[in-house]
């Protein structure tokens, strides 16, 4: 078997997405998710322009050796843009070597070892009342697990708190929309929320909360403190992980767990953070950080360090990723939870699946492959539309720094 095409496509139902569609002289197809929120036509352009071409006359069963021929080949390592373009190729071949076995892809590796994936769900509101009322909908609907963010008094918008309910959209302007930030009012206002939001749902609700970067080590360390009476699952993203010996400083300080990966692309973002265990839940995903064949490494390297998955699950990862995202959480033994965020009705349409969900967890499809598709001709209906993740500022105006 040869590829004998691989196709770019840019869509957006809703928002931006970028598939890799590769085609072999069978017929039999593949899809991989290669979108990158905010930078969609950078790793368009890598993928039709760079690699693409290499890929024609290639035998498509070879995936280890394609990642490592794309990866080494490439001479320039890492980053985003050449690791979404690599997770893109990955996945549409693991795609293909399930269709071609007949099997789920989570059968080739390695079977089940659960019976469903745990997911958990975004409650946002501008106040405590909404944001009770935003949980009480996803208890409601079965979930174990929610993620909680609240408005800031004082702030006139938070990042991730939005009128959409059961999804967002945090890429929110044809150019970068701009929010304020306080570190001072933040801190004062969070742990009252959980508060609430402990005192309304008891001791057994999953709890999770996303700092989004915006903290140091030392405030981070007193919100995981003062976060402890609530018993979170984790506090996300406390700092940027640019710096990973800065989690040490959290880690001697709180028994809050920790997760950080959403943006990592690579093995060697989270090595030391996963060796020296400053980390419980790692949330690199399929799309961002090499496909399943690398990200099946990065969630190895942690069950060897009682680090545990927590996949990266917002809207901007395609369906395409939350499918191959399921043939993993389903099969590796180190599974934590798996974020979901719903998809818009014309995202779905874009891209029929197989996956659903019930009481609390979602299911991979049972038929070969991933089982999910790109419809084309839907895809074509819905033009590519500029649309920019938000910059943060600090009251005083600066940019915010870390
Ligand atoms: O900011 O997906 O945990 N989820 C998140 C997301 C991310 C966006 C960035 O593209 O932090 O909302
Ligand atoms: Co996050």
């Amino acid at each position: 078997m040869k590829i004998v095409d691989a196709r770019v496509i840019v869509t957006c139902p809703g928002r931006n997405f970028v598939t890799l569609k590769i085609v072999t002289d069978e017929g039999v197809t593949g899809v991989g998710d290669a979108t990158l929120n905010g930078r969609e036509l950078a790793v368009a352009s890598y993928l039709r322009d760079h690699v693409a071409p290499l890929l024609i006359g290639r035998d498509p069963a070879r995936i280890e050796d394609t990642w490592q021929y794309l990866y080494q080949g490439a001479y320039w390592r890492r980053g985003p843009v050449t690791m979404s373009a690599i997770a893109a190729v990955d996945t549409a071949l693991w795609d293909i070597k399930g269709k071609v076995a007949g099997l789920p892809v989570y059968q080739l590796l390695g079977g089940r070892s659960r019976e469903g994936v745990t997911v958990y769900g975004h409650a946002n509101g501008e106040t405590v009342e909404e944001v009770l009322v935003e949980v009480a909908r996803y208890v409601d609907l079965g979930y174990r697990a929610v993620r909680v963010q609240c408005g800031v008094p004082g702030l006139p918008k938070t990042y991730g708190v939005s009128a959409d309910k059961l999804f967002y959209e945090p890429a929110d302007a044809a150019l970068p929309s701009e929010a304020t930030w306080s570190t001072p009012r933040y801190l004062s206002h969070v742990p009252g929320v959980f508060a609430r939001v402990r005192d309304e749902f008891g001791p057994t609700l999953r709890l999770l909360h996303d700092v989004h970067h915006r903290l140091t080590p030392i405030e981070a360390a007193r919100l995981g403190q003062s976060l402890e009476p609530y018993a979170l699952t984790w506090m996300e993203d406390p700092v940027p992980a640019d710096l990973q010996e800065g989690f040490r400083l959290i880690r001697q300080h709180t028994t809050t767990p920790i997760a950080v990966g959403e943006v990592f692309n690579s093995v060697f973002d989270a090595a030391q953070l996963i060796r020296e265990q400053l980390i419980d839940y790692i949330r690199a995903t399929v799309v961002h950080a090499g496909g399943i064949t690398h990200l099946r490494r990065i969630f190895d390297l942690a069950a060897l360090h009682h680090v545990r998955s927590g996949s990266h699950g917002a809207t901007d990862l395609s369906p395409v990723c939350m499918a191959a995202a399921l043939q993993l959480d389903i099969s590796i033994p180190n599974f934590g939870l798996q974020e979901y965020m719903r998809h818009t009705a014309q995202t779905d349409e874009v891209f029929p699946h197989g996956y659903h969900y019930a009481d609390g967890y979602l299911h991979p499809a049972e038929t070969p492959g991933l089982g999910v598709d790109i419809d084309e001709e839907a895809a074509a209906r819905y033009p590519y539309a500029p649309a920019y993740l938000p910059v943060n500022r600090l009251e005083d105006g600066t940019v915010h720094p870390w």
